[in-house]
């Protein structure tokens, strides 16, 4: 009912809908239109209420609520049909709650979205800021049949994506990513992506892909320590953003991506990888589990590897590990 009388407020926003009117239009009685009114109202949409005219959509909220996502989006796996949208107005971790509902047998393409995050979660237990409606926070899951093995290429497939969404609202930003799941504007930390897993050993069951996109944040809202390290589109470009139309550009890329890879593989995809990154060609420092690498990052391979050529002139594959980008070579 809500969502009807939405639609009905939206298509006629410059003047107003008589309670009559719509009543007749969704055959229900008005007291039905006044208690979806106010529910709408409680859910943040501003709409003016005259005595003998009836109702008038004022403003939509900044809020990225599965209606307002699937008006815009088009998509076939990704958030489609929309009942695949989550939205909850605080989670612990969106990366957590869509692990739960793949283990009560969501669907490919269900997506989790929270405006806030209470314990966002970064690699290696790392912790993730995610402040209430600052940024973009969510989790899309996905069941490719691949080896355990190809399940890093994802990782590279969520960042194009982003970087996608990115170009298309603000063309002139100079961002790229870092390998593996960073992108970077001018050496800070727009975004991360955490790519988790549930596999036998040949056998993926599936992939969690939680994509953290910092958009109106001020310095103020980083928490302590990642001066210098963090940064938000806002910050970077001076503008405070919408966030829906990025979010539903987001999703539709992640869709656009996956069946890109569904009928041509990774090939492709890492071919706008590589135009898009910023490692390839860098000295790199890559911190692995069992010490320390110097090198040159060379190449990708087509598992999402990073080759690095250490000074005695060997290559290595990188398969995961946090990279420090040196000089320019
Ligand atoms: C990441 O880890 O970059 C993965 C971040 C994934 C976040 C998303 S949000 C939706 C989904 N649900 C979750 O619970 N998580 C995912 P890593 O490479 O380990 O980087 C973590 C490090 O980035 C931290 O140790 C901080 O130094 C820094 N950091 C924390 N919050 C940040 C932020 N908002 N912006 C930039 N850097 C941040």
């Amino acid at each position: 009912m809500r969502r009807r009388v939405l639609q009905l407020l939206k298509s006629n926003r410059q003047d107003f809908l008589s309670g009559e009117k719509m009543a007749g239009e969704l055959a229900v009685s008005r007291t039905a239109v006044w208690k979806a009114v106010q529910a709408l109202q409680a859910d943040g949409y501003a709409i003016e209420k005259s005595p003998r005219r009836g109702y008038r959509l004022l403003d939509i909220p900044d809020l990225l609520y599965p209606m307002e996502l699937a008006a815009e989006l088009q998509s076939t796996v990704v958030g489609n049909p929309v009942s695949k949208l989550n939205h909850y107005l605080t989670l612990s971790s969106t990366n957590e709650t869509l692990k739960e509902m793949a283990e009560a047998g969501a669907p490919e393409g269900t997506v989790v979205i929270a405006e806030e995050q209470t314990r966002g979660k970064g690699r290696l237990g790392r912790s993730w800021s995610s402040p209430r409606g600052r940024g973009i926070w969510f989790s899309t899951l996905l069941k490719p049949s691949v080896s355990p093995r190809e399940t890093p290429v994802f990782t590279l497939l969520a960042a194009v994506a982003v970087m996608r969404a990115l170009h298309a609202a603000l063309p002139r930003l100079a961002a790229g990513i870092k390998w593996p799941n960073d992108i970077l504007i001018q050496g800070r930390k727009a975004c991360g992506i955490l790519t988790e897993l549930k596999a036998e050993a040949d056998r993926l069951h599936y992939l969690v892909i939680g994509i953290g996109l910092n958009v109106n944040q001020e310095a103020a809202d980083f928490p302590p320590g990642l001066e210098g390290v963090a940064t938000s589109l806002y910050l970077e470009c001076g503008e405070v953003l919408k966030r829906l139309p990025l979010a539903v550009s987001m999703l539709q890329s992640l869709d656009d991506l996956y069946g890109a890879y569904r009928t041509a593989g990774f090939g492709p995809l890492l071919e706008e990888w590589k135009a898009k990154n910023i490692t390839l060609g860098r000295r790199v420092n890559v911190s692995l589990p069992a010490g320390h690498l110097a090198g040159t990052a060379v190449e990708i391979s087509a598992e999402g590897a990073l080759i690095i050529q250490t000074e005695d002139g060997k290559s290595r594959h990188v398969h995961a590990g946090e990279v420090t980008l040196t000089a320019k070579e």
